[in-house]
């Protein structure tokens, strides 16, 4: 099957999987996580399911939902979901990710941390050794002196001479460095995506100080908080739990 085709397996799948009539949706952004959204209106249009609320995790999300008919709400209405669904630009063993590639990290990670159940739903690309090499570390800063704070990070302990932090330009939605003005997230906040040529040997350090750095909103490591990831490979679809 085309990636394309194993994408909507991973989406579709998840929705049956893990969505009940009554649940509170967190709601992704990304390639993957659009055909979740794509088969829960499905379901919601032949009353398959019923009383779902969503929320979504960027505009281009909630405009999908939008246009499906998809019930949406924000997390000031409801500060616990029952379970969010999204893509991942990196999975490793331990099914921590890399995630951001789409520019949506911050409310990504906002929605995600309040869902009872977190499901990660990818392609088998998605899967790697470590983090680091396989996709560049999406950080979310604040436009104010942004050069200052892309050399503080630079030189962070985990991340000195590991790794070249690049200014993401163009769309904030994807990282080829198309345009020439900087890119903008959802939240008026600028990426800045971390480059790796070797794996990063403690992500958990990395993510900490990155988090603790004057003028970093959030980054693009997604720690501990997996619950399942469904992936789709030319041989089929598995669950993996941590
Ligand atoms: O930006 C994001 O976090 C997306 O979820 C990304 O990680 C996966 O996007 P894709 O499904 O289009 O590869």
């Amino acid at each position: 099957p085309s990636q394309d085709e194993l994408k909507k397996q991973v989406g579709y799948q998840a929705i049956d999987d893990y969505v009940t009539s009554g649940m509170k949706v967190g709601l992704g952004t990304g390639s993957t996580a659009a055909f979740a959204v794509e088969r829960l209106g499905m379901l919601l249009k032949d009353g398959t399911l019923k009383d779902i609320i969503a929320v979504p995790t960027s505009v281009r999300t909630k405009e999908q939902a939008e246009e499906l008919g998809i019930p949406l709400t924000t997390l000031d209405e409801f500060s616990r979901l029952d379970v969010a669904i999204d893509g991942a630009d990196e999975v490793d063993p331990d099914l921590n990710l890399v995630k951001g590639g789409g520019g949506a990290l911050l409310r990504e990670k906002m929605v995600e941390i309040v869902a009872d159940k977190f499901i990660v739903i990818v392609d088998e690309s998605k899967l790697c050794d470590a983090l680091g090499p396989g996709f560049p570390v999406p950080v979310e800063i604040t436009p104010f002196c942004h050069e200052h704070t892309i050399r503080v990070v630079g030189d962070l302990p985990a991340l000195k001479g590991k790794c070249k932090p690049v200014l993401r330009m163009g769309s904030s939605s994807n990282n080829q460095n198309d345009g020439d003005n900087i890119a903008v997230t959802d939240n008026g906040n600028y990426i800045v995506d971390l480059v790796f040529d070797k794996p990063i040997e403690d992500a958990p350090a990395a993510a900490a100080q990155l988090k603790n750095t004057c003028g970093v909103v959030d980054h693009g490591f997604f720690i501990g908080m997996t619950t399942a990831v469904i992936i789709a490979g030319q041989e089929g679809i598995s669950v993996k739990t941590p």
